[in-house]
């Protein structure tokens, strides 16, 4: 039987412990279908630029679906149940989505996988991600599943201080990182996007994180 999802089932890349590369594991019928629901999404929690505690616009665009959305301004990086820029609760986390992340996770070792956080970045040509940890969340045995969509990037992995040397890590369109385990709270970013034409996300990048935040 074919893989739910699955592109690709016969490669599973460990990264560094705990962090799990499935290159090509989102098949293309299924990305169609993830750009339409992003499409959806973004007309109720539109994308915008978040300003962070040291006052700079953010150069990712971010909305979130799910019970909380991960957030920041100048008070702070937290999860919220409500979107600031509507006032109403975020949108629900579509149901493929929550199957493909509790999906993947399974490949990767993690049984019953549900979040209850999506967080949805887009990248445009130069805009990039600083390196930093994951640590709003409530839980750290939990895992964030990351779906990366679009034009490829480099994500790059530190270690547990931000200094040093990183793991350069190319991802493309499809690919899907499970991260848990030791590295859970490692130090990680990613690299300005180069311009490029994706035949389905056109001049962008996104990324969906999936995490159990509450
Ligand atoms: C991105 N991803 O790929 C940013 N964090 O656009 C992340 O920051 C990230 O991919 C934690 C776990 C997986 C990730
Ligand atoms: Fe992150």
């Amino acid at each position: 039987m074919k893989d739910l999802f699955s592109g690709n089932v016969e490669t599973k890349i460990a990264v560094c412990p705990g962090m799990w590369l499935l290159p090509g594991w989102i098949d293309a019928v299924t990305l169609e279908q993830i750009h339409a629901d992003i499409n959806t999404l973004s007309e109720v929690a539109p994308f915008r630029h978040m300003q962070t505690p040291g006052g700079h616009s953010m150069s990712v665009a971010m909305t979130n679906c799910g019970s909380a959305g991960w957030v920041t301004d100048r008070s702070g990086y937290r999860y919220t149940t409500a979107d600031p820029l509507t006032g109403s609760a975020w949108p629900d986390i579509p149901a493929r989505w929550q199957s493909l992340a509790t999906h993947a996770a399974k490949v990767a070792g993690y049984a019953d996988y549900v979040s209850d956080a999506c967080l949805v970045n887009r990248y445009a040509p130069g805009a990039s991600m600083g390196s930093h940890q994951d640590k709003n969340e409530q839980d750290y045995t939990q895992p964030i599943v990351s779906v990366s969509l679009g034009l490829p990037a480099r994500f790059f992995v530190q270690g547990p201080e931000r200094k040093g040397k990183s793991i350069p890590v190319d991802i493309s369109s499809g690919d899907v990182i499970v991260w848990g385990g030791e590295s859970r709270l490692w130090f990680h970013g990613v690299r300005p996007l180069k311009e490029g034409a994706d035949p389905l996300f056109g001049a962008y990048r996104y990324n969906l994180t999936f995490r159990v935040a509450l």
